[in-house]
């Protein structure tokens, strides 16, 4: 018997129906490019500033064949060139252009970014140029020729360069666009900086030419005893194997690829990742030619009723909204520390939660998370009011959802996928909305989908959740500021709320703002005890609602936003943070911190 279970500790189905790399719905997007050889382009890249897309149209608007990407340089005194990059400005990659040159704080438009670098031919590798994120539009190009172009700020992408490539020096052009637009998500209106430029880190990976491009490696909802997954090679034939293994759990199988994707299942006990002890394991994937490490949790999240159940326990979710804003300095988060910093903040809060508003942040941040066991909420930026009726905007918002779920479907952490923040009702909006819900299902079956509904129009004693998004998903986030935008403090802890889905409810938002340093009475806005007060009552009138799974003020710390130009209080910040963009504590980040480390536990 032993020896019949011994063999059986370890076994592999290969199902009759294979996945291919259509089905998984996922591009080629290298996974965990952190465990591949690469070459690192950032530091400082040349710049050009073209508020006329001058390097890119000709006088007639038509695109030109010989732009600024072709990076030209003089080679006779009387040569009529009028652009230069060797002369030009720096800007640092990554980082955002906003913070980094004066002139450029409030510019929205197109600046060209150029890179030099070295590379050495390999005949059994191939190169990909591989952006963490580029805020918003990017046009990509190699020694002068266009390689591809992406749209959305907050998502990677990539593009296979191999035969692009020369022997020693290289150039890397792009145009960065972050003009804002009303087709785009998000659209024209946001209450966050429209931080533009190169912001996250750009690598040229290289990997074998068969090679393992993507995988996902998770236990199935509601099963703690398999791990199961697929792995994607490209360049193989069927046949190829690929070894999976776990070897602190003793676990190794083998699997075979058909059409591109090897599936794989085993038994196995992990200890399940939770906040209070985010356990992670080393896994080892390998085939013929390539090997991959990754570091990955295992959990079931599910809901019962009203409950979320991490590994089937009822959990509350003691959380904080964050904008990826850098702590001390503003402008976009671009190191580990700075992620920590954040992070470090919301732990002396007391959370388990975080939501990371308002589009994807960047992979290290979630991976900082998860080691600190902070439960994620992640999500897309389709904000306010996008053109709902417009299929390309859809289609944009589906590359950004897709692009999101490919790169962080391994992360345990990672429990809840939004779809939307406050868009307002109609059609229009509910079949967008429910159709990325229908495409995130697709793409993982295992986590949560929230969207945060707007209820600032909702009446004042007693608000009734019945939003007809509500259906669809399976969380229901609600942003709402009693005591702020609508009804006084003191009418917050007497705010009743009913919902017509029996559906766990997370306030998603909720709060106040207040300069660091102003004190005043309680009834006195933008000082800290009015702010300490919107938390006190709404503390209260959170303890009444007996659906509500967590919560996550908003928000962290101070953040930029062009809404908020109230002179001596705003200056350009979003005031409600609980920590100014200094890092100075206020009042109301003890109150939290106290309902959350002595309640809920
Ligand atoms: C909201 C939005 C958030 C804003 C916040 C505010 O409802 O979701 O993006 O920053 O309110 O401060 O008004």
């Amino acid at each position: 018997m032993k020896l019949i279970k011994s063999i059986l500790i370890v076994f592999v189905i290969i199902l009759n129906t294979p996945l291919t790399a259509q089905e998984t719905g996922f591009s080629d997007l290298l996974q965990n490019i952190d465990s591949r050889e690469k070459i690192e382009l950032n530091g400082m890249w040349d710049i050009i500033v073209d508020p006329l897309e001058n390097g890119y149209y000709n006088h007639r608007l038509q695109v030109k064949d010989d732009g600024y990407f072709k990076n030209k340089k003089m080679e006779s005194p009387s040569d009529l060139i009028e652009y230069n990059f060797d002369t030009s400005s720096q800007l640092m990659v990554p980082g955002d252009w906003n913070t980094q040159m004066d002139k450029l704080y409030y510019y929205e438009g197109t600046v060209w970014y150029k890179k030099d670098f070295n590379y050495t031919i390999d005949s059994n590798e191939l190169a990909f140029l591989y952006f963490e994120a580029v805020n918003y539009e990017s046009i990509v190009y190699l020694n002068g020729e266009r390689i591809g172009s992406h749209v959305g700020g907050y998502t990677p992408f990539q593009f296979e360069v191999t035969d692009k490539l020369k022997e020693g020096n290289n150039f890397v052009v792009v145009k960065v666009d972050n003009k804002r637009k009303k087709e785009n998500v998000p659209t024209v209106n946001q209450d966050w900086w429209n931080y533009g430029g190169i912001t996250r880190s750009v690598h040229l990976v290289k990997t074998p030419i068969s090679h393992i491009a993507d995988y996902s490696i998770q236990l199935p909802k509601g099963n703690t005893k398999t791990i199961e997954g697929w792995v994607s090679v490209k360049n193989g034939k069927d046949g190829d194997a690929v070894n999976v293994s776990i070897p602190e759990l003793k676990k190794n199988v083998n699997a075979v690829v058909q059409n591109g994707i090897a599936k794989f299942s085993m038994k196995a006990k992990p200890v399940l990742w939770e906040p209070k002890k985010p356990k992670t394991y080393e896994v080892i994937l390998k085939t013929a030619t390539d090997k991959i490490t990754d570091q990955i949790g295992f959990r079931t999240i599910e809901t019962k009723g009203t409950k979320i159940l991490l590994n089937g326990k009822d959990i509350f979710l003691k959380g904080i909204s964050i904008h990826e804003e850098a702590p001390f300095k503003t402008g976009r988060v671009v190191s580990k520390e700075e992620c920590k910093i954040l992070l470090e903040w919301a732990k002396e809060l007391g959370c388990n939660f975080i939501r990371l508003a308002h589009y994807p942040h960047s992979e290290t941040m979630v991976r900082e998370a998860e080691k600190m066991g902070f439960i994620i909420w992640s999500e897309i930026p389709v904000y306010w009011t996008i053109q709902f009726e417009n299929k390309d905007t859809y289609a944009n918002a589906k590359n950004q959802l897709t692009e999101m779920i490919s790169r962080d479907k391994n992360r345990a952490a990672i429990v809840l996928w939004s779809m939307a923040n406050e868009t307002p009702e109609s059609e229009a909006r509910l079949s967008f909305i429910e159709n990325l819900v229908e495409q995130a299902r697709e793409l993982d079956n295992t986590r949560l989908i929230t969207a945060a509904l707007d209820t600032q129009g909702y009446g004042k004693d007693e608000n009734l959740i019945e939003d007809p998004l509500g259906k669809a998903v399976d969380v229901i986030g609600i942003n709402n500021y009693c005591g702020w935008y609508a009804g006084s403090t003191e009418s917050c802890s007497k705010l009743k709320w009913a919902s017509a889905y029996n559906k766990p409810m997370i306030m998603s938002e909720v709060g106040g703002g207040a300069l660091y340093g102003l004190h005043g009475e309680k009834n006195e806005r933008w000082t800290e005890e009015y702010q300490a007060e919107v938390y006190r009552t709404n503390i209260e009138m959170m303890r009444n609602i007996d659906f509500l799974a967590g919560l996550s003020p908003w928000i962290l710390m101070d953040f930029r936003s062009s809404r908020r130009p109230l002179k001596r209080i705003q200056d350009d910040f979003n005031r409600k943070g609980l920590i100014s963009e200094k890092g100075m504590k206020k009042q109301a980040f003890f109150i939290l911190r106290d309902y959350y480390l002595k309640e809920n536990n």
